[in-house]
């Protein structure tokens, strides 16, 4: 028999218990997600590849990956001459290994294009965009669950008219290198869902004012031309910094539900920067606002999945920004779940259900 205050204390309990009542382990953040009909992931690079313990973090907490850099142009394509699949096959054979589904993280971008490619006229620019897409999406077609084939197609601080990003897709066609990439990528790749990937959208800053209308445009343009548009891919890299709306940017992503497409948050993390330098109060601002956003962008049952941008602060892109080590994602440097992981598992445990999308329109 043990004594109350024994049991009070805690002294004796786990004796007593034996190994059958030990505490149940948590859900992990992909099981919270799938009670809701939700995909739960993060984007994957090396680093998991190099470290056993941050692979078997991925393994346990996601139903789903993305390419980190892996896919892009600029890692294929080192030189004009030559394709380098090296790493691209490494991450998808990560993802077959552990039987997670794999979004490729991103086809065509007019950002971070190779100096080689910059210095190419305007035939030769299209002739490679054909080639690339054809050689690349023929290597993958039927293994990826997505593509997101153009990323992040606006950025008005250029000054082109239409707010379009410049750089050399843009620079040689103009604004029909979308349809063309959507067309060309369905035209062989019958079964990975097409996204249009886009950032800021979520921000009430000049630059998620700007942008919203011109994607939102953008895809109604896309989709009375019938291109083969699945989902649209909204970044999410929240800046507690700036103004914000969710339930106003829920009401965003309601217009393109109401097309009939699916909405995934892509590369979700949260801007600590103006949070306090003590841990504790940082991590309950950030899960806070974690908490907010995916409280009014999951009650969209057109919202298909969560992805984080890298799965422990140690790998976040803002590393290299920050003036402290950041505190923007669910895991610590340690691998240790944070408030925002219990945030977003609260989240998802409230969220109402939805079915998984069903493959790709043909
Ligand atoms: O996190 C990515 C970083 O490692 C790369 O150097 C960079 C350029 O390829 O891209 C980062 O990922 C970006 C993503 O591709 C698009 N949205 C913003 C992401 C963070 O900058």
């Amino acid at each position: 028999m043990i004594s109350r205050r024994a049991l009070l204390t805690g002294a004796g309990v786990a004796l007593a218990a034996g190994p059958l009542r030990a505490a149940p382990t948590p859900l992990s953040l992909a099981d919270s997600a799938k009670g809701a009909g939700l995909l739960y992931g993060a984007s994957i690079g090396q680093e998991a590849l190099d470290d056993p313990a941050y692979a078997a973090l991925y393994r346990r907490q996601t139903s789903i990956l993305t390419t980190d850099v892996a896919l892009k142009f600029d890692w294929l394509r080192p030189t004009p001459d030559r394709f380098d699949f090296s790493y691209a096959d490494a991450i998808l054979g990560f993802a077959l290994d552990s039987g997670k589904p794999l979004r490729g993280h991103t086809l065509i971008w007019n950002d971070r294009a190779p100096d080689w490619l910059k210095r190419l006229p305007g035939r030769e620019v299209e002739r490679i965009f054909d080639d690339h897409i054809e050689r690349v999406v023929s290597r993958y077609a039927g293994k990826l669950y997505a593509w997101d084939v153009v990323n992040e197609p606006f950025w008005p601080l250029d000054g082109k008219s239409g707010g379009w990003r410049d750089g050399p897709w843009f620079a040689a066609m103009g604004p029909s290198y979308v349809e063309r990439a959507f067309r060309r990528v369905a035209a062989i790749d019958k079964t990975g869902r097409l996204a249009l990937n886009e950032a800021q959208c979520d921000n009430d800053h000049d630059w998620g004012k700007s942008i919203r209308p011109l994607l939102a445009g953008l895809v109604e343009r896309l989709l009375d031309a019938g291109a083969p548009l699945d989902t649209v891919g909204l970044q999410s890299h929240l800046q507690p910094q700036w103004p914000a709306d969710y339930p106003a940017f829920a009401h965003y992503i309601e217009g393109f539900a109401a097309r009939g497409l699916t909405v995934s948050i892509t590369e979700f993390d949260v801007n600590d920067s103006v949070f306090p330098d003590d841990v504790a109060a940082r991590d309950r601002a950030v899960a806070a606002t974690g908490a907010t956003f995916l409280n009014a962008v999951l009650a969209v049952p057109a919202v298909d999945m969560v992805v984080n941008w890298q799965l422990s602060d140690r790998y976040s892109w803002y590393r290299e920004l920050s003036r402290r080590p950041p505190r923007v994602l669910p895991f610590d440097d340690a691998d240790r779940a944070k408030p925002l992981a219990s945030a977003m598992t609260a989240a998802f445990a409230a969220a109402p259900p939805r079915r998984l999308p069903a493959p790709r329109r043909q």
